[in-house]
């Protein structure tokens, strides 16, 4: 028949009044000999208490915070087990941080002692009780790698669950590409350190981040800058502007460089193309993306056969794609197919960035803010607008010859347009 027994805290030595800092039973579990109930923390150390007895918990008597001696009835159980001597030796944990050790006694669990702070394989310091870390190791946890919510840093077990539930709502592409394997980013609580709002990502950022993320990790990337003269581009853009303000049509100096790219692109066919296996496949149509940026996001529309159109054509198409994806009209149609990305940040500012290439192009264009610069020419410095350019390429498809080629012919063009003629 089961039998009622009290549960009380063993022989901790001289310690008295010592915090109870985690509990891990409630009413109504159901456990068995040498389960842990309790962790308890002195100033030197922690130490778990295990349960001489199997059986069902009653009723609970201590709770987190609590101060405990010796003798401090802990819980009461419905006894159906009995730890044996061989069972329940009480184990120190740390033999350098030798602590009284608990014999068993009538009623009475051992105790066995943590080090508080134990260095992690990764080299930092998890502070973490013995049931703890033995929880995290069931779970193939690296308790290094978990933030602890508890007092003075301590991981808990809601931490370990936490740290597992995490885990496992990644997207399985940790694994990607070829078996590349990136490090997990741990979970932090960034609320432990001031006041935070949380705020869910956009659908679109959700999944353009994921792109974005695999095309940086997956391709070697690497940025060429250049500088273009676009002083009499600027010239001709203003007469050009003047004369569609009237049909309320904005000409950007983008329309310019969706031709002058198409030029580069068929002076240098392997930036119009993409990787398949180990086949380049080399495209024979000139469909341009543009990033554009959108209260809910990135979105990069695509401009079709701009080698067949005009510049005042594609600054109406820009305008209105643009438009159309702030407004959330833009269709999956719309942003399939390009063969390269333009990236323009020149209206917001800066002198140059690296913008990650948009698979499965090769190769994309971003342009920052043109600014006047003194420039020497014929022994003189005179004033020229310059415009900063940056083309991040695969360097899988493109050398870095090939890539500076590309990138200079594209400034010539936009320093002469005349050469979008020939
Ligand atoms: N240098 C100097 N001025 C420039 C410029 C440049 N490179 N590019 C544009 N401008 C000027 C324009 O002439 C216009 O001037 P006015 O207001 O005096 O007419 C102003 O800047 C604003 O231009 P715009 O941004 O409205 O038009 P755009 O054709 O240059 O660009 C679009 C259109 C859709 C590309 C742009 O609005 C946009 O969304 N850019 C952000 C793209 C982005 O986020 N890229 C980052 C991707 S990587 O995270």
């Amino acid at each position: 028949m089961a039998e009622i027994k009290q549960v009380l805290v063993p022989d901790i030595g001289d310690y008295k009044g010592v915090s109870v800092i985690e509990v891990m039973v409630k009413v109504g579990d159901t456990i068995s000999a040498e389960d842990t109930l309790l962790t308890l923390e002195t100033d030197k150390a922690a130490m778990d208490v295990p349960s001489p007895f199997g059986g069902i918990v009653k009723e609970l008597h201590v709770e987190i915070g609590d101060k405990v001696s010796q003798g401090s009835l802990i819980l009461v159980l419905e006894a159906s087990e009995t730890a044996t001597p061989e069972t329940t030796p009480a184990t120190p944990v740390a033999a350098a941080n030798a602590a009284p050790v608990a014999a068993p006694v009538a009623a009475q669990a051992p105790v066995a002692m943590a080090v508080p702070a134990q260095p992690s394989s990764s080299g930092g310091l998890a502070h973490a009780s013995p049931a703890i870390r033995r929880f995290a190791r069931e779970l193939g946890v690296d308790i290094s790698r978990v933030t602890g919510s508890g007092e003075k840093g301590r991981v808990t077990r809601d931490d370990v669950q936490n740290f597992v539930k995490a885990a496992l709502a990644q997207p399985r592409s940790a694994v990607i590409g070829n078996g590349l394997q990136v490090q997990e980013m741990p979970v932090f609580d960034f609320a432990k350190y001031g006041a935070i709002e949380t705020q869910s990502l956009s659908r679109i950022q959700k999944i353009s981040g994921a792109n974005l993320h695999r095309n940086w990790v997956t391709i070697p990337h690497v940025t060429q800058f250049d500088e273009a003269d676009i002083t009499d581009l600027e010239a001709f853009r203003k007469q050009l502007g003047a004369e569609y303000a009237k049909q309320d049509l904005k000409i950007t100096p983008l329309a310019f460089m969706l031709k002058a790219v198409v030029a580069a692109l068929q002076k240098f066919p392997k930036f119009n193309a993409s990787l398949d296996g180990e086949n380049l496949i080399l495209k024979q149509y000139f469909h341009i993306g543009v990033a554009v940026d959108t209260p809910d996001g990135l979105m990069v529309p695509v401009l079709r056969d701009v080698d067949k159109k005009g510049i005042v054509q594609l600054a109406r198409e820009l305008a209105e794609i643009s438009a159309r994806a702030r407004d959330k009209k833009i269709t999956a149609n719309d942003m399939q197919g390009g063969c390269f990305t333009i990236s323009s940040l020149g209206g917001i500012g800066g002198t140059a960035f690296t913008p990650i290439i948009n698979a499965p192009e090769v190769a994309i264009l971003g342009v920052s803010r043109s600014t006047l610069k003194p420039v020497y020419q014929d022994g003189a410095f005179v004033p020229r607008l310059m415009l900063p350019l940056s083309v991040s390429y695969d360097h899988r498809v493109i050398d870095g010859a090939a890539a500076a080629r590309f990138t200079t012919y594209l400034a010539q063009v936009l320093s002469d347009i005349r050469r979008l003629a020939l």
